[in-house]
């Protein structure tokens, strides 16, 4: 057995011959990256370290960053990381040698952040419904998810169900639902106040479930279902009909991360949140299971022992090297060049001698061919780890199906602490001790794991009821065009481009051929394509089309909890 480790959903379960599994959660298919992965696990590969652009052994890689990491303060020292590959091992684990000594980590806020903090602020905890809620709800209603495209197991399980969809403008998921709302980019917040109006002002729905419902109260007085029409764009008419078919269908809620990406994301996600818990349905929503499951993140990257120097925002990195505030960043697991707002800026320092930038990755991404030094990782087919799904509940030991490439990353991470001379706990424990202690909470052993190789586990979701303390009357967004993001059907953010190709235009309303985006950071010229999909005053553009440079352009700003509101930048178009 063994798990898909992308950042994704569905995590889908496949067997010893690579063909996805009958049963739950993996329904006996996949998608365009799962069919095409034995395949492209053999092309674009790094095969070798690379150090200043020559081929070099492992060793003087390895002697290489740590001269420099000795060389530097620990505060101009950053690790960045992703969810490039979800596995315990891959990704957490290997944050405990720069955290032992004392190099600056980052926020972790690229994707998902924002919308965990705002439910766990309002409901003790972001979980909510896994894969029997799915099976036994009966509608849903999906706000800036993509979740046909995005989400597929979760879309499969839909299938026959009413959907109604909220986003701003007909994508794929959209165009298959029963009903869709095309709304202002950032104006969910609203929305959802004026779905909880009309519910209440009508007797459908009331604050009895909510704890310190005052402020709501006085947002919900403050605010008419004409304000509400005027901000999102749609009409009064739409957003009594949503209302009532919250009332009528009690859709389970799926809140997309998209939307924790949006000006005022955070409002946003509480507001909609609280729509089920004024009709009385508690807890009807999803938006990632990750913090139910009991396994103990911090532990693993032994924040019990050690903690970083400072923290950075994700969306502050390209310009903190800008400055010259780091001078060195260590990635794995991630594609920050292109995938960070700014992530041009690394490039630029790497290449101009003002950043040593260390790379471990599989694949020649473009922050690989920048790098100042690169190591060959092998993929998730080709070693032995723990995976875990923000959706369903299954933890996966996954074992190598395929001849190993490259160091993996805790053996990266030991040699890296030799080389330094380090001797701290956190580099000396076992890396399968380190697991097998955070998975404690789980109630799931790893030898239990390792033998039965797919283990459901009891999650732990709180039966809270939410309050109201955190939501504040949403921020109205400025007027003007906004480059909005959406996943693609044929890659993970900017992975298997190599292997499909990328959409080289962005969708708009009323132009087509080339054009200048500019914001106050930058510009990039890109080719845009007409749409009826899109309405005025949106752009879209899918995540691999990233590989154009897109956030050459996106502000290095931060929301309430530090996530970039991606979403919603503002782009002023200049046509030749
Ligand atoms: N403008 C804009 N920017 C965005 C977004 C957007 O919508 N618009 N989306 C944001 C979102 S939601 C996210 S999650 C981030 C994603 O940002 P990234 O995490 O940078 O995204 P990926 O392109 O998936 O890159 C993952 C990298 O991990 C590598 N990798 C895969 N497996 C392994 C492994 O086993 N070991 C190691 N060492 N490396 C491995 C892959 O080869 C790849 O290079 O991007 C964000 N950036
Ligand atoms: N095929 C595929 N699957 C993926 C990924 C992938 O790249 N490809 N990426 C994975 C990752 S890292 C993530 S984070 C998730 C993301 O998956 P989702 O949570 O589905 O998010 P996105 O695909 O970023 O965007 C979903 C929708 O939000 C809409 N949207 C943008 N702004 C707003 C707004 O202000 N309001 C509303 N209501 N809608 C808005 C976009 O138009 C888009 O249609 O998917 C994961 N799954
Ligand atoms: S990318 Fe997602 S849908 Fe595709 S194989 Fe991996 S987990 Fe499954
Ligand atoms: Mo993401």
């Amino acid at each position: 057995m063994i798990a898909c480790t992308r950042d994704c959903y569905d995590t889908c379960v496949f067997d010893d011959n690579f063909r996805p599994i009958k049963s739950e959660p993996t329904f006996g298919f996949t998608c365009s990256r799962g069919n095409a992965d034995l395949r492209r696990n053999e092309s674009n590969r790094l095969l070798s370290p690379i150090v200043y652009g020559r081929e070099a052994s492992l060793e003087e890689a390895v002697r290489e960053i740590v001269r420099t990491v000795k060389s530097l303060r620990p505060e101009e020292i950053l690790h960045v990381e992703y969810d490039g590959n979800q596995g315990l091992l891959t990704w957490y684990y290997p944050a405990r040698f720069w955290n032992a000594v004392g190099s600056a980590s980052t926020d972790y806020s690229i994707c998902s952040s924002e919308g965990h903090a705002a439910l766990k602020e309002a409901w003790g905890c972001s979980c909510g419904a896994g894969v029997e809620e799915f099976k036994r709800a009966r509608a849903f209603a999906l706000w800036g998810s993509n979740a046909s495209v995005s989400f597929i197991h979760g879309w499969h399980l839909m299938k026959d169900k009413y959907k109604i969809v909220i986003d701003v403008w007909k994508s794929e998921t959209a165009r298959k639902a029963e009903k869709s709302y095309i709304i202002r980019p950032s104006t969910d917040g609203w929305l959802a106040l004026g779905v909880i109006k009309v519910l209440v002002s009508r007797g459908y729905g009331d604050l009895s479930d909510v704890e310190e419902p005052e402020r709501l109260k006085e947002l919900l007085d403050r605010v008419t279902v004409t304000d509400v029409a005027e901000v999102t764009g749609l009409s009064e008419e739409d957003i009594v009909e949503l209302a009532e078919l919250y009332y009528y269908y009690e859709p389970l809620t799926v809140i997309g991360f998209a939307l924790g990406r949006t000006f005022d994301g955070f409002n946003s996600v509480t507001l909609i949140s609280l729509i089920p818990a004024v009709l009385g349905l508690g807890r009807w929503f999803y938006y990632s299971n990750t913090y139910s499951l009991g396994v103990d993140f911090d532990y693993l990257r032994g924040l019990h022992l050690a903690r970083p120097s400072r923290v950075v925002g994700m969306a502050e990195v390209g310009e903190e090297v800008e400055k010259g505030k780091i001078k060195a960043l260590f990635v794995w697991n991630s594609n920050p060049i292109l995938t960070l707002p700014l992530g041009n800026r690394i490039a630029e320092a790497a290449q101009e001698g003002r950043l040593f930038l260390a790379v471990h990755d599989p694949f020649v991404t473009e922050t690989v061919k920048a790098a100042s030094v690169a190591v060959p990782a092998p993929t998730y087919l080709e070693k032995h780890d723990v995976v875990y799904s923000y959706w369903h509940d299954y933890l996966v030991y996954n074992e190598p199906i395929r001849p190993r490439k490259g160091i993996t990353e805790p053996e990266l991470m030991r040699a890296l602490a030799k080389e330094y001379g380090l001797t701290h706990p956190l580099v000396e424990e076992d890396p399968w001790e380190a697991v097998n202690v955070a998975l404690r909470g789980t109630g799931v052993t790893l030898e239990e794991l390792r033998e039965k190789k797919v283990v459901k586990v009891k999650r732990k979701v709180p039966s809270s009821r939410p309050t109201a303390k955190s939501v504040s009357m949403p921020k109205r967004p400025k007027d003007g065009v906004y480059l909005v993001f959406s996943s693609h059907p044929t890659s993970t953010n900017t992975q298997f481009t190599e292997v499909y190709g990328y959409p080289k235009d962005l969708l708009t309303n009323d132009y087509e051929g080339q054009i200048t985006l500019t914001t106050g950071f930058g510009e990039v010229t890109v080719r845009v394509r007409r749409s009826e999909l899109v309405p005025k005053g949106v752009i879209v553009a899918y995540k691999p089309s990233l590989k154009l440079g897109l956030n050459e352009i996106v502000p290095p700003l931060k929301g309430r909890t530090g996530t970039p509101p991606i979403n919603s930048t503002l782009v002023e178009l200049r046509k030749p």
